[in-house]
């Protein structure tokens, strides 16, 4: 490969600009959830995927830099599935990438949103990122021509249709599964918040409560036509450690009164470490627990 992933490109002839839409995108893609392959498997089919799961199209330049952070803890077989349907599905999209895997560390309840926040200050160490996805480890998408892109203006909602909800939103206001904003439209919107542990709420929090969404501080939601945020979710049952959070309701009342002291800049935690994996930058975290 070319470039290292980071730094200057090697030096040579200028690659000329990556074509929007890549011509490399074949739409709908069928994906199987049945035993994913091993990671060795799967990385000896991206050969050009660098350590920590970095990648650059090798013969164009591109025109779009993302960092895909997903919150994580014990979902190894949904992590083999994401890594196997996502790597060419961003490839053939012609973007710079690379992919984020935020595990909390220890047992205390699952807290998705501040992983969140730590995933996106630690991609933003890396690289100056034009975009960042927010992405749940268990949703693959079914159709390419989703580019995993950021819009300039507002943060943008991908997973508009979901097998789990028939392919429809399942409310007007609905923002989890996966969505994306610019590092400006995050700082704007003071990240995520810290205090939503346990399953359910944070999205929300994000985007439903007031009446725009108090946190996106007038900043409106865009998504992809129905007929292209097309997503499979990995069935599973309820995970321990994230149960649903009996408090959610309590918080999102609170939001208009919380955003501003809760999100990004009263953010604390202790990085346990980072590797690079073949596949994916591995970010273990101590985030705290529950007070
Ligand atoms: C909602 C959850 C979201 C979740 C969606 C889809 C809450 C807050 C109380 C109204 N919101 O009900 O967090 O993403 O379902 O599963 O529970």
């Amino acid at each position: 490969p070319r470039n290292s992933g980071t730094g200057p490109p090697a030096t040579g002839p200028p690659l000329r600009d990556c074509q929007i839409p890549s011509p490399l995108l074949v739409g709908p893609v069928s994906v199987h959830l049945s035993s994913p392959l091993s990671l060795e498997e799967i990385r000896q089919r991206n050969p050009l995927v660098l350590p920590g799961g970095r990648y650059r199209p090798p013969d164009c330049e591109p025109r779009h830099h993302t960092a895909i952070v997903v919150p994580y803890r014990n979902r190894q077989s949904h992590l083999r599935a994401l890594l196997y349907h996502l790597h060419p599905f961003l490839q053939r999209q012609q973007i710079h990438y690379s992919i984020y895997i935020v595990q909390q560390w220890g047992n205390s309840t699952f807290n998705r949103a501040k992983l969140l926040n730590v995933g996106v200050r630690e991609a933003l160490r890396d690289e100056d990122w034009s975009c960042i996805f927010l992405h749940d480890v268990d949703l693959l998408p079914e159709n390419d021509h989703n580019t995993y892109t950021c819009h300039k203006q507002f943060p943008t909602h991908l997973s508009v249709a979901m097998d789990k909800f028939r392919y429809r939103l399942p409310y007007s206001q609905y923002f989890g599964g996966v969505s994306a904003v610019t590092p400006d439209q995050y700082m704007k919107m003071n990240g995520f918040p810290n205090q939503y542990w346990g399953w359910g709420g944070e999205d929300d929090d994000i985007a439903a409560s007031g009446h725009n969404g108090v946190r996106l501080s007038g900043m409106k939601i865009v998504r992809p036509p129905v007929a292209i945020g097309h997503y499979k979710m990995i069935k599973h049952k309820g995970d321990r450690g994230n149960e649903q959070n009996p408090r959610r309701f309590d918080l999102l009342k609170r939001t208009r009164l919380n955003w501003r002291s809760d999100g990004l800049n009263s953010l604390t935690y202790e990085l346990l470490s980072k590797e690079l994996e073949p596949l994916y930058t591995n970010l273990t975290v101590n985030i705290g627990e529950d007070p």
